[in-house]
């Protein structure tokens, strides 16, 4: 098999969030993958199976997974096209560009973005890269938790991480089956105005949304891909849909920059609220987590939607 794409990331204890929390933090530091984020997992994965003989990729995207195919082509020596819709910033058009991508701007939202990457797979004969919806994108990100069971001595207490279509969460319940983890539960967080997921908990059905309004761009699908809902359905592990303001998930990317000195964005930091907004013991006090509960594994997500002056900006926007 050829060699992945993506790093075995540091899994680093935090201090300040084991603290605040009252049970040892685990930060899987997804943010130093060579594409900024875990998409390379599954879209690494994906792309060498699918794209080897490829004329050239098609990737939708918020930005990140985008940034995952323009740097796994580039490897390839594949050309690259990324659709983005126009609420994505210029720091990311232009980070996409250094990658030597084709970078095209359509329409307002992802679901608008990715017809148009649909339209081009099949007029230009292009591989499609999904950035959310597809088995070999949640088998490359299961190797998340597997890499987190060969280094931790303990089973974690619960598992944390953001939801934007669903294929980070399908990665990590595939993860936790294939280590035998079941009984883990995971803390599914999404922001108002991005909350497709949590809206189809909620309906007991798929649920389109009608815009997305929240800031945090990269958990902006209107629709959550089928699986995570079926996983949601189905029982086999406990998943908690949550959500927090914009305003929460842009403090806790501040708290965590001056805290753990890393910068992420506003999709990262919906995770990271629901450690800095209480959530954790709010969940536990309503009997929804154990209490005590065993190491809490946060997934850090990463992103490369930010820099000090997309983070005044969004400050400036939100009130914060
Ligand atoms: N972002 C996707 C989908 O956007 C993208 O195209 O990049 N954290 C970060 C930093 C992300 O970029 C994303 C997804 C998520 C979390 C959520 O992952 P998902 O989509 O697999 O649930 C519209």
């Amino acid at each position: 098999m050829a060699r992945p794409f993506h790093l075995n990331t540091p899994l680093l204890e935090s201090v300040s969030m084991t603290q605040r929390v009252g049970t040892p933090v685990f930060l899987k530091m997804e943010n130093s993958q060579p594409s900024g984020s875990f998409k390379i997992r599954g879209i690494g994965h994906l792309c060498q199976q699918l794209a080897t003989d490829s004329k050239g990729v098609v990737c939708s995207s918020g930005g990140n997974a985008g940034m995952a195919a323009a740097y796994v082509a580039r490897k390839m020596c594949v050309p690259a096209t990324i659709v983005v819709p126009s609420s994505t910033p210029q720091l990311v058009v232009q980070r996409l560009r250094d990658q030597g991508a084709t970078v095209n701007i359509t329409g307002k939202v992802w679901d608008d973005a990715n017809t148009e990457a649909l339209r081009l797979a099949e007029t230009e004969g292009l591989t499609y890269v999904p950035p959310f919806d597809h088995p070999l994108l949640w088998q490359g990100h299961s190797s998340v938790i597997s890499e987190v069971a060969a280094s931790l001595e303990e089973k974690p207490g619960a598992v944390l991480l953001s939801v934007g279509g669903g294929g980070l969460l399908c990665g990590v319940i595939q993860g936790l089956k294939d280590v035998g983890w079941t009984d883990v539960p995971v803390i599914a967080m999404e922001t108002v105005g991005a909350d497709c997921f949590n809206a189809a908990v909620k309906a007991g059905r798929l649920v389109t949304l009608d815009d997305i309004t929240s800031e945090a761009k990269c958990l902006g699908a209107k629709t959550v891909c089928r699986k995570a809902f079926e996983f949601s359905q189905s029982g086999e592990i406990s998943i908690i849909s949550a959500l927090v303001t914009d305003q929460q998930a842009l403090s806790a990317v501040e708290t965590f920059l001056d805290e753990e000195r890393v910068l992420v964005e506003m999709a990262c930091g919906a995770a990271l609220a629901a450690v800095y907004s209480g959530l954790v013991h709010r969940l536990q006090d309503e009997g929804r987590l154990p209490a005590p509960l065993g190491p809490l594994l946060v997934i850090v997500c990463g992103g490369s939607s930010v820099d000090m002056e997309q983070l005044s900006h969004l400050k400036h926007k939100l009130h914060t």
